[in-house]
């Protein structure tokens, strides 16, 4: 089951993956946004936090193409049906979200500050307008902190609310 809704914000997701936006998601465009994550926070070459961002993406890579029809090019269909399969959102997806979150979590407190968290969602294309608006959406408690939690409840969200309201859903900001 899907809906348009679910199929747009999956396309606007898809769209951060194809960073060359040549219509197929490659393993050059994963390399390519792990690259611009280490520009973005400064994560220099060659050290275990860069191995780390590397070998996270490598293996998203893997798994999309395992979910796909197993080429070396995922197309939109494709990444929406991964998407929208509960299997592949539990095992890869939200695992990856996480590994996003503690990248973004500059100084490991196990919290993503407001500063830390528009730092990675410029670093993503948006705005600091719709940053500011997704940050206050999934910190549900307020209290200016986004946790692990609060952060996977709304990963959980994003990719089975069908309901634009949900905190989640603003993760990808407004599409
Ligand atoms: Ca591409
Ligand atoms: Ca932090
Ligand atoms: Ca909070």
């Amino acid at each position: 089951m899907s809906s348009q809704y679910q199929e747009h914000k999956f396309a606007k997701l898809f769209e951060y993956f194809d960073t060359d936006q040549d219509g197929v998601i490659n393993q050059s465009d994963l390399d390519a946004l792990a690259q611009s994550w280490c520009v973005e926070f400064s994560v220099p070459p060659r050290t275990p936090e860069w191995q780390q961002i590397t070998d996270r993406v490598n293996e998203l890579w893997h798994k999309l193409v395992e979910y796909a029809d197993g080429d070396d090019q995922v197309t939109r269909d494709e990444w929406v049906a991964a998407a929208l399969n509960p299997q592949f959102v539990h095992d890869v997806a939200i695992p990856f979200g996480m590994a996003a979150f503690d990248v973004g979590d500059r100084d490991h407190d196990g919290k993503m500050s407001a500063e830390e968290a528009v730092a990675g969602q410029i670093a993503g294309g948006h705005s600091v307008e719709e940053s500011q608006r997704s940050f206050a959406a999934i910190d549900t408690d307020g209290d200016g902190f986004i946790t692990r939690d609060e952060y996977r409840r709304s990963l959980e969200e994003f990719y089975t609310s069908e309901d634009p309201e949900a905190a989640g859903n603003a993760l990808v900001g407004r599409f």
